[in-house]
């Protein structure tokens, strides 16, 4: 828990009045902090950065202030062209001058600038929402991508390489207390061999990338509905937060995981099973928001290969979550005991939607390209 002490340690004008918890983060603690003048106040974010998931927050905090302060400039620079206020939150240094503050346990600690009147949904609300946050989307893209990635370190070694978790699948499932969770309940069997099933398949990307055909740029890591945010007064979408991840990746991983977030109008916590599954409109929605925005990223190799992408990043979360849950839940933070399960069955009900329509998402697709 967040203690006054370490909120008075940002540079922040005012006096601390409260701290509050905020919002619904699997992996990150976040709190929202108001400082007041006698004649103003300020609201902001404070995190404890997990170590246990990020084993080198300071490299994270290089990656977040080069990231925040040249999209700042470019979109200071393209400011008069564009048809709304573009934000991206910004790093808020100690007083002693720093990105992040290390508390007596070790733990760090960073405050950032709160994106004010506009708020983010855990689901898609409408057509429009995910129109915006694809825009967004297609806007970060397009503002971070003459970063060098040689620039940015890999803050997460290992991030969206989909083969690469079935080793923590593997490893879970070689202890006893793996082998027990798998037989407790025909859930965790039926999400097993729904994996199984697809475990070949799952490396395609990576093999791509290995030949040569498509290559690593600037990426958000984590583009998901509830990290973007919409303007209370327009509606439109203003701002991507949750930098953690920007790093050297496939601009597919975000196209696909931005889907698999967007098009699920029913959010990854839902217990209703009826209610997921993949709306081929606002995938529509939303890809036509990312091309008006994004300024001809996209190549031919990632126009093809969008619904597999969406396939594969949410084959890949039901796989995380479920090998978490196998392990215990050391990743993933949970309210409750099976909780890591329900999310992979959620995501693996959603991936069963998105390869009923394949050909309705293909047809779709066809037809943005062409426009
Ligand atoms: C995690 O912490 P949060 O909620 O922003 C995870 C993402 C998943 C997401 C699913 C660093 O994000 O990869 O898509 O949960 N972040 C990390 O909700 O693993
Ligand atoms: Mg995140």
């Amino acid at each position: 828990m967040i203690s006054a002490i370490i909120a008075q340690q940002f540079d922040i004008e005012g006096y601390l009045v409260s701290v509050e918890p905020l919002g619904s983060g699997n992996v990150n603690d976040t709190y929202i902090a108001i400082f007041r003048t006698v004649f103003d106040e300020h609201k902001v974010v404070i995190q404890r950065i997990n170590k246990t998931v990020f084993t080198n927050p300071e490299e994270l905090m290089q990656n977040m202030h080069l990231v925040t302060e040249h999209a700042h400039q470019r979109l200071r620079e393209e400011h008069d062209d564009a048809e709304r206020i573009w934000q991206l939150p910004k790093v808020i240094p100690s007083k002693a001058g720093k990105d992040f503050i290390i508390d007596e346990d070790g733990e760090y600690w960073r405050a950032i600038t709160r994106i004010a009147s506009a708020h983010s949904y855990d689901a898609v609300q409408n057509i429009n929402h995910a129109l915006e946050i694809g825009s967004v989307l297609g806007n970060f893209h397009h503002i971070i991508s003459d970063i060098p990635c040689d620039q940015l370190f890999d803050t997460l070694p290992g991030f969206h390489i989909t083969p690469d978790y079935f080793k923590k699948l593997d490893n879970a499932l070689a202890t006893p207390a793996g082998k027990a969770r798998l037989q407790s309940s025909q859930v965790a069997k039926n999400v097993m061999k729904f994996i199984e099933l697809r475990r070949e398949w799952s490396s395609f990307l990576e093999d791509a990338k290995a030949r040569g055909e498509v290559q690593l740029r600037p990426i958000h890591g984590d583009p998901k509905t509830t990290n973007v945010m919409i303007d209370d007064a327009t509606s439109k979408g203003t701002a991507i937060i949750d930098l953690d991840t920007v790093k050297p990746g496939l601009i597919l991983y975000d196209i696909g995981d931005c889907l698999r977030s967007c098009c699920n109008p029913a959010g990854e916590e839902c217990t209703d099973f009826t209610k997921i599954y993949f709306d081929v409109d606002f995938c529509f929605a939303l890809l036509n928001g990312y091309q008006q925005h994004s300024k001809g990223l996209l190549t031919d190799f990632d126009k093809e290969h969008i619904y597999d992408a969406a396939r594969l990043i949410t084959y890949e979360l039901a796989l995380r979550f479920f090998a978490d849950y196998l392990a215990g839940d050391v990743y993933f933070k949970t309210k409750y005991d099976g909780q890591n399960l329900h999310r992979a069955r959620v995501q693996v009900q959603l991936c069963r939607s998105i390869e009923a329509n394949e050909s309705k998402i293909r047809r779709t697709l066809e037809l943005l390209f062409k426009q």
